[in-house]
């Protein structure tokens, strides 16, 4: 996903200067035992406990559409324990479930974005995860984990396979305890109080290390989550403490897929595949880019996904140039990023969009002649980017960095005709949970991350030839994701030849 702030197609010289703007762009008990020993340079990037390879293959295994309740809990429980091990020692971590979505700056909303850090350590969500959270503890004598909830007890320990839920109160009590009276913690205390027990010991007297999850996605200006104020609270009733935000622990570990993640994100990539085809087939001169929109997005909803962000058709007319209005900082959920422009014969269709299965974002951009047949001069400027794209595609290993890939694509789309200039956002983002993930952009990438690559090049009239793929890290290089999508000139022509399945809708509607 791209999103485009300012382009005006009127001037040349403005829309080379101000083309476009992207901006950032579990039945398995609780383990209990020792925390196992990890390197400190493995704890840093959340690599501990994690073996792609292994994740890999039993994601091929993992049938999404049945998955056995066993299965699901131990591939939760898993990621838990990833946490715990990438935790320092005496520290501990409250992930409090989220039922209000923060309102985002720079970003699309998503409906769940604000609950993905709960949704991924437990897997509830809905009303299963209403007033919740979360407590880590690693301790040399046993991994805590600690589930409150305001649900039935019983109900929550049978679907998360977490040994120890209790009412969400406890959690209070419990933490207030094991902040102030810990200079009282006599066996008495100890024996009727063992996670406050566990709690003072492992924070001792001073540097008591607590991960929240603080808001990620917080404007100052608007009301606060009601979990702040809690924040605030531990903060000032113990000086010790030193708050910090979970999401420096959960970010790393989030970027290295395990094998529920992978699956979802492939099925993710092959609704899009889906959706795509059916919404590009059915374009045609007099149809409106919001119609060709609900195309894609019908599919995606009807496939069991949902969108992981507003899909964006553009439908460029044979005199090029579109206007859009400059967006002010903050108010990118209120830019339709499909309109009511009738695509028109000649012309040039451009889609960015993503499905999102069970979390798990897909980010595409695709081209398509509306007259099915490239232009001996479509073609010259799509093989541009097409070429661009497979090259910066295949560096993709355990190793590179970001900039290397991005500076790749620079300085080929310079060469190819000083195309740079229009280019003015970056070569791509990690997708995951959110379809811009947060996550570690300078360490090299690792076997497990999973990445868009987008790049393109925009004509003086605005019209506008760009790709976007998603790809996986794997142990020796890449597996391109959404390699089937029709991306080759001829895949792409058949595609437009095809007949989409709402044809005969679209048809009736017209007569
Ligand atoms: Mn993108």
């Amino acid at each position: 996903m791209r999103i485009a702030r300012k382009f005006s197609g009127l001037c040349v010289l403005a829309m080379l200067a101000a083309l476009s703007i992207g901006v950032v762009s579990a039945t398995t008990p609780a383990l209990a035992g020792p925390a196992p020993a990890i390197p400190p340079a493995r704890q840093a990037t959340g690599a501990a406990l994690y073996d792609f390879a292994a994740e890999n293959a039993k994601s091929e295994a993992l049938d999404l559409d049945n998955l056995d309740p066993a299965v699901l809990r131990e591939i939760f429980a898993h990621r838990r324990q990833r946490v715990l091990a990438a935790m320092p020692d005496e520290s501990a971590m409250i992930v409090y479930a989220t039922e209000a979505p923060q309102p985002r700056r720079l970003e699309f909303q998503v409906e769940h974005s604000e609950n993905h850090d709960f949704i991924f350590l437990t897997g509830l969500e809905g009303l299963d995860s209403l007033d919740s959270a979360l407590l880590l503890l690693p301790t040399p004598e046993k991994n805590w984990e600690v589930l409150y909830t305001s649900g039935d007890v019983e109900m929550i320990r049978t679907m998360t396979g977490i040994e120890e839920v209790k009412p969400l109160a406890r959690l209070e009590e419990e933490l207030s305890a094991a902040m102030t009276d810990f200079r009282d913690m006599r066996i008495t205390q100890i024996r009727r109080w063992p996670l406050s027990a566990a709690l003072a010991k492992a924070w001792g007297e001073d540097e008591k290390a607590l991960y929240l999850n603080y808001p990620r996605f917080l404007r100052l200006g608007m009301p606060e989550p009601p979990r702040l104020e809690i924040f605030a609270k531990i903060e000032r009733f113990s000086p010790e403490m030193d708050l910090r935000d979970a999401a420096g622990i959960l970010d790393r570990v989030r970027m290295l897929h395990d094998a529920y993640s992978l699956a979802s994100l492939r099925r993710a990539v092959a609704i899009t595949h889906e959706g795509v085809v059916e919404g590009l087939s059915v374009i045609r001169p007099g149809m409106t880019e919001l119609e060709a929109m609900e195309t894609i997005d019908f599919v995606y909803r009807y496939r069991g996904a949902y969108l992981g962000f507003p899909t964006s058709v553009r439908a460029h007319g044979t005199a090029g140039g579109r206007e859009t209005r400059e967006i002010p900082e903050g108010y990118i959920s209120f830019v339709p990023r499909s309109g009511a422009r009738r695509v028109e014969a000649g012309g040039w269709i451009h889609i960015d969009t993503g499905a999102s299965f069970s979390h798990h974002s897909a980010d595409v951009q695709r081209n398509m002649p509306v007259d099915g047949t490239f232009t001996e001069e479509q073609r010259r400027y799509y093989e541009i980017v097409l070429d661009v794209q497979k090259t910066v595609i295949s560096m993709v290993r355990p190793g590179v960095t970001w900039w290397e890939l991005h500076n790749k694509a620079v300085e080929m789309l310079r060469d190819a005709g000083g195309y740079d200039r229009s280019y003015t956002y970056g070569i791509g983002h990690f997708i995951g949970m959110e379809v811009h993930d947060e996550g570690d952009y300078v360490t090299p990438l690792q076997p497990g991350m999973a990445m868009a690559i987008e790049q393109g090049l925009a004509l003086p009239n605005g019209v506008r030839f760009a790709l976007e793929d998603d790809v996986l890290v794997t142990e020796n290089g890449y597996e391109w994701l959404s390699r089937d999508i029709p991306i080759e000139v001829a895949d792409v022509e058949a595609m437009a030849a095809r007949t989409s399945s709402f044809e005969p809708f679209v048809t009736k509607r017209r007569d």
